[in-house]
């Protein structure tokens, strides 16, 4: 085992999501990554329990995407997409459209989940004016929702400290629907809870609330992820399509976390069979290798923006210097390629059942609360510490990392999202330790 130094100084690096003094007090620092696992610099292996953030669907430092980033920066290392094109742009664009649901074939490239979702709120209100009814601007998120760190983002965002300090800038015309957490009703269901499908029906108290008229479009994550893995219940999802479509508003998915197999399926919409309007991704686009996002859009909303701008006009005010960078879009190619030859969507469902044992067997372990899962993706809810929210999770987390396995927290959530070519050993690893480990927990 190597051992390097650890850099002297900490300070400069501001660092994001993190309780800064607290890390640079005892730093967790990762040198290198190979298939399921991080090598941290002092040598030690640690067995990736989340994906990196939810984002390494194929596994660390793929060759065949390593060996098409470094062709591609080696060719052409950028190119704008502003009135100007490289190829690798448009074979990315229609290997993304190949695995959307049907008619979701329009992609919008962003370099991450952020971007994309205020890419997907600004098509959705471009869309509306393009028809005609520019009235409909207000956006309709929903508590507990993750939807990254953009304006856009957090006002149709539901995490109170996300929102908090920047309360007086947010987006005026945003609203929510309640979270579908419950655990008196849901506790320790496996896969889809079976209460809650009425929650939906919120949607039409806010339509009246509201008016149709002045909504443009729902957005929720299809299964929330950051807040600490919320599976929706039976039917939820299936009733907002139909409140969505009978008021003319557009649903938009953020798939950030559920795209690209986390659920055994392409995307989180065609695991429950419905199709959003608008859907949003990043991360595991193209393995996290480099930033990348993008927005699908339904046929419908791509031609009726396009088609309606003149002739020689810019039909959208909007884009980003590198959407479509050449090397993020080499690697998604490599990715996509990847998950397909290696039947990664597939593998994930033939796991899932394994998976779900696994993590439920935990369900007599000190402290444990709730436990949840769908697909390759699970939570366990901690009782918090009295007085202390969050400590208990956290030192869960402190203690799996040193006995070798990265998991991720929220407050008092242990979440798991494992790559995609995590094998049924290494499972078993994963939630062994969590077991221990929260044997020695305070
Ligand atoms: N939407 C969803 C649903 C997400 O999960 C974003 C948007 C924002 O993506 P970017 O690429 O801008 O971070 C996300 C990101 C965690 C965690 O462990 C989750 C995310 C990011 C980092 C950590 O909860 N989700
Ligand atoms: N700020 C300034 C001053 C810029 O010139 C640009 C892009 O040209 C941006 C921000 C936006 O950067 P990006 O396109 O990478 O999002």
């Amino acid at each position: 085992m190597t051992s390097r130094p650890v850099i002297d100084d900490l300070a400069s690096f501001w660092m994001p999501f993190t309780a800064n003094r607290q890390f640079k007090a005892a730093p967790r620092l990762l040198e290198s990554a190979k298939g399921m696992y991080y090598r941290t610099t002092d040598g030690r292996e640690v067995l990736d329990g989340c994906a990196g953030l939810w984002c390494v669907n194929a596994g660390h430092g793929r060759d065949e995407i390593v060996a098409a980033i470094t062709q591609q920066i080696g060719k052409l290392d950028f190119a704008p997409t502003f009135q100007m094109g490289h190829p690798l742009a448009f074979e990315a664009a229609a290997k993304v459209a190949g695995l959307m649901p049907a008619g979701l074939d329009r992609i919008f490239f962003t370099n991450s989940g952020s971007e994309s979702v205020d890419t997907a709120l600004k098509i959705a209100l471009a869309y509306h004016r393009a028809r005609g009814e520019g009235q409909r601007t207000r956006l309709i998120g929903r508590e507990r929702g993750y939807h990254g760190v953009g304006f856009g983002g957090i006002s149709v965002g539901g995490i109170a400290a996300n929102r908090k300090a920047y309360s007086g800038a947010l987006l005026p015309a945003a609203d929510h629907l309640s979270h579908t957490h419950n655990l008196e009703h849901n506790a320790f269901s496996k896969g889809q809870p079976t209460w809650g499908a009425h929650l939906a029906d919120e949607l039409e108290r806010l339509v009246t609330l509201h008016d149709a008229s002045t909504i443009a479009a729902v957005i929720v994550e299809p299964v929330a992820g950051s807040t600490g893995v919320l599976i929706p219940p039976q039917g939820y999802l299936q009733r907002l399509r139909e409140i969505c479509t009978k008021h003319g508003i557009l649903l938009i998915f953020d798939e950030v976390i559920t795209g690209f197999g986390r659920l055994g399926k392409a995307t989180a919409s065609e695991y429950f069979g419905v199709t959003p309007d608008l859907l949003t991704m990043a991360k595991a686009i193209n393995n996290a290798a480099i930033p990348m996002g993008a927005v699908a859009a339904s046929r419908a909303i791509h031609d009726t923006v396009v088609g309606n701008g003149a002739p020689g006009a810019i039909e959208l005010f909007h884009g980003y210097t590198y959407s479509a960078h050449p090397a993020a879009a080499a690697a998604a190619i490599a990715t996509l390629d990847l998950y397909r030859r290696e039947g990664l969507f597939e593998r994930a469902a033939s796991l899932a059942p394994a998976f779900e044992a696994a993590v439920h067997a935990l369900r007599d372990a000190p402290h444990v609360k709730d436990i949840r899962n769908l697909g390759l993706v699970a939570g366990i809810e901690l009782e918090p510490r009295d007085g202390a929210p969050g400590a208990r999770a956290y030192e869960a987390f402190v203690k799996c990392f040193e006995a070798g396995v990265l998991v991720r927290f929220t407050g008092d959530i242990l979440a798991f999202s494992p790559p995609l070519i995590v094998d049924e050993t290494q499972i078993a690893r994963i939630f062994d330790t969590v077991r221990d480990v929260l044997k020695t927990v305070q």
